[in-house]
Order: structure tokens, then sequence, then C-alpha cells
């Protein structure tokens, strides 16, 4: 899918004073993200094109239950192919600059759709995934939790099938620890967003489309409660019209100049 993009010179944003005087004032900011905020660290987000041996499909025909049951190794290929990626990346200036502003308030929330563990890696503590994390697999039978060897797997690149390991416990195929179309939230994550939305002050919105629910109702909750919402993705979105503030850049680039401009923050 070839996307308009609609980048603005982050030198040429404005931020209008009532929100850095908003933003100065917060007490408890929720950060939500989804795969834009790991595009700069070259992992690929699921509705720009996908490559290789998995071109012909979509995000909507490969994370489903049902696709896992009609061909296991098509599914575990993309998912190992995906782990190498996120493997071999490191975190960018957006994650780092999340990490960071957890030590500015006084009470952060970071919410993820991303089941890469870049958050983590960039210094966040108590990330909410709420679509699980990858290298967390386990029996899609009997949910027993899978250990993966160490290291990084042969062929990272190859885009090739696999098939699942079998569990230990029953022998059923091990899948990946994420969560499918159809699939709950798990409840913990789930309900302690909800909460932090419903609390919160300010709400980041970064790199998600805010496509798939019921992860994007959260920043409508917090607009509903009151809160400003600040939407930064280069392209544009659903939230657009409801957002107190979009920034149409890029969230390695946006959001550490954005830090920079609240003197409270960017002093520190
Ligand atoms: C940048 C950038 C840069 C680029 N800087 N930005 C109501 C209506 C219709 C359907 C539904 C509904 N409610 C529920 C549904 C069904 C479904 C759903 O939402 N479908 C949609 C397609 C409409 N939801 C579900 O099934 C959910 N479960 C559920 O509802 O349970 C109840 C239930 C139970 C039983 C039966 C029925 C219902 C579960 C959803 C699970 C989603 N899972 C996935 C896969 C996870 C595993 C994996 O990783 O493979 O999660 S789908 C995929 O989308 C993944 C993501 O987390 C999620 C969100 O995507 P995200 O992060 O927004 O990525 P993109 O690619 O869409 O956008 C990237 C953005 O970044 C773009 O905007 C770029 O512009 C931007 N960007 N570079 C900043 N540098
Ligand atoms: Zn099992």
């Amino acid at each position: 899918m070839s996307r308009l993009y609609l980048a603005e010179k982050v030198t040429e944003m404005h931020i209008p004073e009532e929100i850095i005087m908003k933003l100065q004032a917060a007490q408890h900011v929720v950060v939500f993200t989804g795969a834009g905020v790991s595009a700069e660290s070259g992992i690929p987000t699921f509705r720009d094109d996908l490559t290789g041996l998995w071109e012909n499909f979509s995000a909507e025909d490969l994370a489903t239950p049902r696709a896992f049951k009609q061909d296991p190794a098509l599914v575990w290929g993309w998912y190992e192919w995906r782990r190498m990626k996120i493997l071999q990346a490191q975190p960018n200036l957006a994650h780092l600059a999340i990490a960071s502003l957890a030590n500015l308030v006084p009470k952060l929330t970071l919410i993820t759709q991303n089941v890469d563990d870049l958050h983590e890696r960039a210094g966040s503590r108590d990330v909410l995934h709420l679509h699980g994390r990858i290298n967390k697999p386990f029996c899609f039978t009997c949910r027993r939790p899978h250990e993966y060897p160490l290291g990084i797997p042969d062929e990272p690149e190859s885009g090739r099938r696999l098939d699942p390991p079998r569990c230990k416990r029953c022998g059923g195929k091990i899948r990946p620890g994420v969560v499918w179309f159809g699939e709950s939230l798990p409840d913990t994550e789930w309900d302690t967003a909800n909460d932090a939305a419903f609390r919160c002050d300010v709400f980041f919105c970064i790199g998600t489309s805010s496509i798939v629910q019921p992860a994007a109702r959260l920043a409508y909750l917090a607009f509903q409660r009151g809160a400003i919402v600040i939407q930064i993705n280069p392209n544009p979105t659903s939230l657009d019209n409801r957002a107190s503030l979009n920034l149409h850049g890029p969230a390695g680039e946006v959001l550490p100049w954005l830090i920079s401009k609240i003197p409270a923050w960017g002093e520190s």
C-alpha cells in the first residue's frame, strides 16, 4: 500500500502555547504506541507492503488462529522472520525519548501494540503489551510457555516456511506469543490501559494507524475524559480530527524535538 507522506519539517512545526502549558502541568501522561514507533529501527509496519515470501499476504491473512491451523509453517516462518528482524534491530530515538520522558513527568503509563521489546531495550519499564510479545511463544493446544534456544537462528533473512516446534508437554504446535485477530487482549494489560486512558491528562498516540480495535478506542476514551491527545504520525489517520495536536512527521525526530520545547522537560 503506498501512502501519502505528509511529513512537515520538524523545525516548522508549531505547538500552541496552551498545549505547552498543559504538557508542563501534566500529572499523568499516557504514551500509546504502534508499529510506526519501531519503523525507524527497520521493523516493517503492518499496513505497508510485506516483502519476500509474504509479499502477497496482508497482516489480516497471517495474524489469525485460522491461518495458523491451515498453514502453520507459513505463519511460523513469517513470525520467525520478524523475530529475527527484531533481534537484529536497535531502539531508535523515539523509544529513547519515551524512556526519558518517564523521568520527566510525575506518572507515565506506556501502552504498546507492538510485539517487539524495543521499548524495554530503550529503558522503559512496566510496558503494557496489548498484543502480546513475539518472544513469548506458547503451545497452541495447552498454552504451556515455550523456551526459544538462545541466539539468532540460521538464515534469518531467507524468508522461508518453517515448521513450528512441538510442545514438550502435549506435542502440540508452538505458536507465537501474540494476540491474533478474533482473540481477546490480555485482561490485566487491557484493564490497566483503560484505567490509565480514563485518568490521564495527556495522551500521546504515536505511530499507529488507529485502525485495530479495541486498542484504538483508548485515545477516544482519553479525549472524552478531557485529556489532551497528541498524535505523532507522518500520515493522516482517523484520529486527526479528534487530536488536540497533530504532528505529521517521524516519531524519532518529532518526539525529541517536542520534549525539548517544553521548558520543564527540555531543561532536565
Ligand atoms: C510512523 C512512522 C514513523 C510509519 N513515526 N509513525 C470493530 C470494528 C471492526 C472490526 C473489529 C472491531 N472490534 C474488533 C474488531 C476485529 C479486529 C479489528 O480491529 N480488525 C480491524 C482490522 C478492523 N480486532 C480484533 O480481532 C482484536 N480482538 C478482539 O476484538 O477481541 C474481541 C473478540 C473476540 C472474539 C471474536 C471477536 C472479537 C484483536 C486484535 C489483535 C491485533 N493483532 C495484530 C497482530 C499482532 C501479532 C503480530 O504482531 O503479528 O496487532 S494486527 C496488527 O495491527 C498488530 C498491530 O499491533 C495492530 C495495529 O497496527 P499499528 O501498530 O497501528 O500498525 P499500522 O501498520 O497499521 O500503522 C503504522 C502507522 O505508523 C501508520 O499510520 C504509519 O503512517 C505510521 N508510521 N512510520 C511515526 N517513523
Ligand atoms: Zn502443549
